[in-house]
C-alpha cells in the first residue's frame, strides 16, 4: 500500500479528493468554517482512510507531496472570487502533520492556500494534534507564531488526549482548542464528561482561546454543549464531510 501511495501521488492525482466538514456557530447555527479532509480511492484497494495513508506518507517522506496535493484539491474546489458559498470571515482548516512544521519548505507550500483565502476574505486555519504540539522545536514554534501574525488561525486538534502542561499551552501561538470527540461522546448522559468539557472551556477562557467541540452526533450532545456555552462545534449531527459543492446552498 505504501508503494501504491508513492506511485499514486506521482502519477494519479485523480485518485485523491477532498471533503469539507462544516463547523457551526452553536449559538446561531450558522456555518463558521470547514475542515478539509483528504480522501484517497485506489482503483484496486478502494477507499483508504487518511488514518492509514497519512502515516504511510510520513514514513515514505511523502507528506510534503501529500499536503501539496491536498492544497491543490482544496483550491480547485473553492471559488476564485468571493461569493455566497463562503461567508466573510469563514475559516478553512487543513490538518498539518507535525513533521512538516519543521520543514523549511512549509511557507512556500502554504502560500497559495493563504493567498486564495485572503482573496476570499476567509481565514486559513492549521490543525495540529495536541500530542505533537508539545514536541515542537523553538524554530517550529516561531514559524507558527509568524503564521499567526499574518492572520492564520492555529488550532490544537484532539485536545484532551495529549499531555499539555498549562504553563506551556499559555506560551503557544494557538487560538483554538478542538475538544476531542471522546469527551463529546457521552455528553448527553449523566457523566463526568460534562465536567471535563466544562473544565476545558474554563482553560480556554483563561488562555483567551476559542473552543470547537468535535464529534457531535446527536441533539442531546448539542444541547449540553450549548448549555455549557461552547460556542463552536463539528460532527456528523451538524454535517458530514462532503464535497464542497454540497454546501453551496448552505445556511
Ligand atoms: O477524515 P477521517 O476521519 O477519516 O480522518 C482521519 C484522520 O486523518 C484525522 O485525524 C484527520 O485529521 C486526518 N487527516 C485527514 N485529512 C488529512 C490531511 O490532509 N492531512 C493530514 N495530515 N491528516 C489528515
Ligand atoms: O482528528 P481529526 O479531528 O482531524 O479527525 C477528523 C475526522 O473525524 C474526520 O475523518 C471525520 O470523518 C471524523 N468525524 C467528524 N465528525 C465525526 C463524528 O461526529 N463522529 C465520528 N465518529 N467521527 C467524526
Ligand atoms: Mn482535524
Ligand atoms: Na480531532
Amino acid at each position: 500500500l505504501s508503494e501504491a501511495l508513492v506511485v499514486s501521488l506521482k502519477t494519479a492525482p485523480e485518485e485523491f479528493s477532498v471533503v469539507f466538514q462544516p463547523q457551526l456557530d452553536l449559538m446561531t447555527g450558522k456555518i463558521a468554517g470547514y475542515e478539509a479532509l483528504l480522501r484517497w480511492c485506489h482503483p484496486e484497494f478502494g477507499p483508504v482512510s487518511p488514518a492509514d495513508f497519512v502515516p504511510l506518507a510520513e514514513n515514505r517522506g511523502q507528506i510534503h507531496e501529500l499536503t501539496e496535493h491536498l492544497i491543490r484539491c482544496v483550491l480547485q474546489d473553492l471559488p476564485n472570487v468571493p461569493d455566497r458559498s463562503l461567508p466573510e470571515g469563514c475559516r478553512i482548516a487543513i490538518n498539518i502533520s507535525p513533521r512538516q512544521i519543521n520543514d523549511s519548505r512549509l511557507e512556500a507550500l502554504l502560500a497559495p492556500f493563504f493567498d486564495r483565502l485572503n482573496r476570499l476574505g476567509c481565514q486559513p486555519e492549521l490543525e495540529i494534534t495536541e500530542t505533537h504540539m508539545m514536541n515542537l522545536s523553538p524554530r517550529s514554534l516561531s514559524r507558527l507564531a509568524g503564521f499567526r501574525k499574518r492572520g492564520v488561525v492555529v488550532a490544537i486538534d484532539d485536545f484532551g488526549t495529549g499531555y499539555s502542561s498549562l504553563a506551556y499551552l499559555h506560551t503557544l501561538p494557538v487560538q483554538v482548542l478542538k475538544i476531542d470527540r471522546q469527551f463529546t461522546r457521552r455528553l448527553g448522559e449523566k457523566s463526568r464528561d460534562s465536567r471535563i468539557v466544562s473544565a476545558i472551556l474554563g482553560i480556554a477562557d483563561a488562555l483567551d482561546m476559542e473552543v470547537v467541540a468535535e464529534g457531535i452526533e446527536n441533539e442531546a450532545q448539542l444541547e449540553k454543549l450549548r448549555e455549557l456555552r461552547c460556542m463552536r462545534g463539528q460532527g456528523f449531527y451538524l454535517g458530514r464531510p462532503a464535497a464542497f459543492g454540497a454546501w453551496l446552498s448552505g445556511d
